[in-house]
């Protein structure tokens, strides 16, 4: 088996900040200051969800970065007002700045996230590259996530007509199509590392896969069913997957990444 460099060595550290950039001295004190005792209000708010993929891409990114925030996990069927009043649209995740700013679309909170400290070198470094892995994520927000939705729960489209599940299922299936030819040409999705589209995707081939996993596995998809296992089986998703109970004001803290 090919080995990733990044996955398995740098991607399961807290990276180290060494650059004396001004942007990642704020990081870096941040960092510190945490550790010296900060108070809750002091430390941007995640408002997550354990099991949306657009929080985990969030978390990833997060933990990736190593920036500590206080994470509170909101419940969809009973949200905390706190939530609600810091982004009435209250879809998770949304972070909140210690200055304030709401950041209410998941890459917005990826973007700040690793703009702010990039340990492990997501982001893209060229503005090609990073042209193809935005157009890569937007066909994943846009029609794969679409399809994915009515195979996934066809009873919240009833009022639309009758779902057909295989032919959405197939549909979402010729996004997967390009991600294992992508994937056939490196081991991840842009390069021998893992890197920003791979975070950003791979929360939501996970939610298509796990439908009838065993379907999934049957397919003739072997290296996305490789790229997804080894994401699985990594102790970065594991350490992003802790279950927390459902936040209330007046919780103690829960510091991520921990
Ligand atoms: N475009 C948003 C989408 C976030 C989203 O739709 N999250 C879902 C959970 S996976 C949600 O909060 N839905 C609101 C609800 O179910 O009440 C993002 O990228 O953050």
């Amino acid at each position: 088996m090919r080995k990733s460099r990044g996955y398995e060595i740098d991607v399961h550290g807290q990276g180290r900040i060494t650059c004396a950039e001004d942007g990642l001295r704020r990081a870096a004190d941040e960092r510190v200051d945490v550790d010296r005792g900060m108070t809750e209000t002091d430390l941007p708010v995640l408002y997550s969800f354990r099991r949306c993929p657009y929080a985990m891409r969030a978390r990833l990114a997060l933990a990736s970065s190593g920036l500590k925030c206080a994470l509170r996990e909101i419940v969809l069927r009973d949200k905390a007002p706190e939530f609600v009043e810091a982004s009435p649209k209250a879809t998770v995740p949304v972070l909140v700045d210690a200055a304030g700013g709401v950041l209410e679309e998941s890459l917005d909170i990826m973007d700040w996230a690793l703009g702010r400290h990039d340990p492990e070198g997501l982001l893209p470094t060229d503005s090609e590259r990073e042209a193809a892995m935005r157009a890569l994520i937007a066909d994943i927000d846009g029609p794969f996530k679409i399809h994915l939705d009515r195979y996934k729960y066809p009873n919240r489209f009833e009022g639309e007509g009758p779902v057909d599940t295989e032919a959405e299922r197939a549909a979402a299936g010729r996004i997967i199509d390009e991600l294992e030819t992508r994937l056939k040409a490196s081991y991840w999705l842009f390069g021998d590392r893992p890197g920003y589209a791979d975070l950003a995707i791979l929360p939501f081939v996970r939610q298509f896969a796990f439908v009838d996993k065993a379907w999934f596995d049957t397919q003739p998809w072997p290296q996305v069913q490789d790229w997804l296992a080894r994401f699985l089986a990594s102790d970065r998703f594991l350490s992003i997957m802790t279950k927390y109970p459902k936040w209330q004001t007046g919780d103690p803290v829960t510091l991520f990444p921990d």
